[in-house]
């Protein structure tokens, strides 16, 4: 750790997620601070140092991973570049919270499980944020203490007020539904077994190769499903819900702190734009509970690379299964002694 004692952390990437990151953790975050940033636009990343702290502005992402002023990496880049930063993290041995998805390919995915298994040591943590957010962790506890029996069938709905990207079937499945079939093993403690997976386009000005409202049909072990909807652009705002049926009794996700409010002859509570807003509190926790996880020198309660790979398995599967129009089975595969 540098001489300040505090964890000096390298951003890698500040659009939306990277922004939010530095900002969260210059100013909720103790015990730490921001030290580097990088963005491919340096006028971004310029805007995003006068808000967290003025840290150094880097023109290399690879430079600012072997900082020896960088105790650890955030990465919030594209999706495409995640895989080579992370390696890159573990062959310079910095810990590292990268954004979902670990990757774009399973094969990838793969790779940096078995580089960080190579290592001896982990480093990798995947920013699940939903295993953060005080409305899950309610659901988990529930369904942790018994109280219902046991867990029977997870229903996820995921919906995006807008198309935030290239819209096709796998780049959602991938990009959204990863944190719905994460959050389905992570509830449940099951895993895939089978998926199934249907999609259309909802509008027809959407360019043809679009689909945007999927639904997951998932069995998991131990006589457990999950349903999953997946609607990319729902127009009205930014929703996520999880529900969990137990043998004896149901626990859903609800919102705290809301307020009913009664104008213009409609009552109502109000629904978040994105994500941003959604998930900031779980974003913050999230934040924290790693850094205090690098001070420590432990594995952190959330996201490992070996829950990324998975959630990369099952998306894969998922696209394979919206193609062919057919169930794909998942062969069990023996979770390695290090992500026990
Ligand atoms: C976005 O990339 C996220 O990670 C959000 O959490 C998710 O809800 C959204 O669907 C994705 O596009």
């Amino acid at each position: 750790m540098t001489s300040s004692d505090q964890l000096s952390i390298g951003i890698i990437g500040t659009g939306g997620m990277g922004k939010r990151h530095a900002v969260n953790l210059h100013q909720h975050v103790g015990g730490a601070r921001v030290a580097a940033v990088y963005d491919v636009d340096p006028g971004r990343a310029h805007a995003v140092a006068a808000e967290a702290g003025w840290p150094a502005v880097l023109d290399d992402p690879l430079a600012l991973v072997g900082d020896p002023s960088v105790d650890a990496v955030v990465i919030a880049s594209p999706d495409a570049t995640h895989a080579a930063l992370v390696q890159e993290c573990l062959r310079c041995q910095k810990p590292v919270l990268c954004e979902k998805p670990l990757a774009t390919s399973l094969a990838d995915a793969l790779q940096v499980v078995a580089a960080e298994q190579a290592l001896g040591r982990r480093l990798i943590s995947v920013g699940l944020m939903r295993r953060f957010d005080p409305q899950h962790l309610a659901v988990r506890e529930i369904a942790a203490s018994g109280r219902l029996g046991r867990p029977i069938l997870f229903k996820g709905v995921h919906r995006n007020a807008a198309i935030p990207y290239d819209a096709r079937g796998e780049v959602i499945l991938t990009n959204s539904a990863s944190h719905d079939v994460d959050t389905a093993r992570w509830l449940t403690g099951q895993e895939v077994e089978e998926v199934f997976v249907r999609g259309v386009r909802s509008h027809p000005s959407f360019s043809e190769e679009t689909i945007d409202l999927l639904l997951l049909q998932l069995t998991l072990s131990d006589a457990c499903l999950a349903t999953v909807e997946i609607y990319a652009a729902a127009e009205y705002g930014y929703e996520v819900s999880a529900e969990l049926v137990c043998q004896g009794g149901t626990v859903q996700t609800a919102q705290p702190r809301e307020a009913i409010v009664r104008a213009a002859g409609v009552r109502g509570t109000s629904v978040p734009a994105d994500w941003l807003g959604r998930f900031q509190a779980a974003y913050i926790a999230e934040l924290a509970a790693w850094t205090r996880s690098v001070q420590a020198g432990q594995p952190w309660n959330g996201a490992s690379a070996w829950d990324g790979a998975m959630a990369l398995r099952i998306t894969d599967a998922c696209a394979q299964s919206l193609h062919s129009g057919q169930p794909v089975p998942l062969r069990p595969l023996e979770r390695p002694a290090a992500y026990a």
